[in-house]
């Protein structure tokens, strides 16, 4: 009785040491999901020019926008021409404003902006366009890029796989003395 308890003493107090080191390196492991990044983006619109992000730069296509998926984009939006405009995500990129697409209130202001929040939760390459002229005169490129893997780091696996061999091993250990434990003869 007094080898069995002892090896399973030893493989319990392995165990918990083991675990007790792993434990606090789990919490912070590198697979955590990416936090979302918020994007300032300010564009100024005209009919006759396309989209710029300032007043000087204004051209058709407009400047291409590039973001991570889970971004958060809040666009500050003015009209360089006075004329009235909105913003939409063309999803299907038809330079088309098609029902159920993202799109912001209308604007006019050159001075006066208006802001319009778009999670970029899509990930493709897609345009932004005004939804009253349409691509066809105001466009530029939104690509919604997948946010890249981070490297990964096997160590963690790598000890919490060796716990589990000291364990079992341990275990293991543990039943095979109970069994070769020899019967006491009975007293005569
Ligand atoms: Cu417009």
């Amino acid at each position: 009785m007094a080898s069995l308890s002892k090896a399973f003493v030893v493989a319990l107090l392995i165990g918990s040491i083991a675990v007790s080191l792993v434990a606090p390196g789990a919490v912070a492991s590198p697979t955590s999901p990416r936090t979302a990044k918020a994007v300032p983006i300010t564009l100024y619109g005209s009919q006759s020019n396309g989209w710029g992000f300032d007043l000087n730069s204004i051209s058709q296509p407009g400047p291409p926008i590039a973001v991570t998926t889970g971004d958060v984009i809040t666009f500050t939006l003015f009209a360089a021409d006075s004329q009235t405009h909105n913003l939409v995500i063309d999803l299907n990129s038809n330079q088309l404003q098609d029902t159920g697409e993202p799109h912001s209130d209308t604007f006019s202001s050159p001075t006066t902006s208006i802001t319009f929040q778009y999670t970029a939760n899509v990930t493709g390459t897609f345009l932004y366009i005004c939804g009253l002229h349409g691509g066809a005169l105001m466009r530029g490129a939104l690509t919604v890029s997948a946010p890249t893997a981070p490297p990964t780091d096997n160590t963690l696996l790598i000890v919490a796989g060796v716990v589990v061999v000291v364990v079992i091993v341990g275990a293991g250990a543990a039943m095979a003395m109970r069994r070769k434990k020899p019967k006491q003869p009975p007293n005569p």
